[in-house]
């Protein structure tokens, strides 16, 4: 089994550490980044870190996925809310794909409770800050090394 993981993220997540701090914090997604291979390395993970803003091409990050992944984080950013194209792309992988957000959406406005992706996603984090991103990519080395 491939030890390939994708880590997608959404729109307006290029803004992390530069808007809105009290909301997500002052980590840029590029510590994100450095966090996610930090521990990559530890557990001999090839991570695949994508942003973009374009729904078409976070599709087919996670066509790429499909084949050459042993599983799926993502942070959709707001398609979370509005994407039955991300979810029927998740829904034709057969890994684990894990949901993060770095709030906690549920204590938010009503429209970000509901999530078109948790269809899906085998675990959601929300509201553990960027840490949220390790803690899914540690279940996923659980998972990857559990005796089939
Ligand atoms: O909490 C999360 O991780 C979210 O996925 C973040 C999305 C939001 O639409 C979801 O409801 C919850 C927004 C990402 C935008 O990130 C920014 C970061 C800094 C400044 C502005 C936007």
């Amino acid at each position: 089994m491939t030890r390939t993981i994708y880590v997608l993220n959404g729109p307006n997540l290029n803004l992390l550490g530069q808007r809105e701090p009290e909301i997500y914090g002052h980590e840029t997604l590029a510590d994100v980044e450095a966090s996610c291979r930090r521990l990559g390395a530890e557990f001999e993970l090839d991570i695949r870190f994508h942003q973009s803003n374009a729904e078409h091409e976070i599709i087919d990050w996670i066509h790429e996925a499909r084949t050459a992944a042993s599983g799926i984080v993502i942070n959709p950013g707001a398609f979370t809310h509005t994407s039955v194209a991300i979810l029927d792309a998740l829904n034709a992988c057969d890994f684990p794909v894990f949901e993060v957000h770095i709030t906690n959406v549920h204590k938010r406005e009503a429209f970000r409770h509901h999530s078109y992706v948790s269809h899906r996603a085998d675990g959601v984090i929300a509201g553990f800050g960027t840490e949220g991103y390790t803690m899914a990519l540690r279940r996923l080395t659980t998972l990857i090394d559990a005796p089939q």
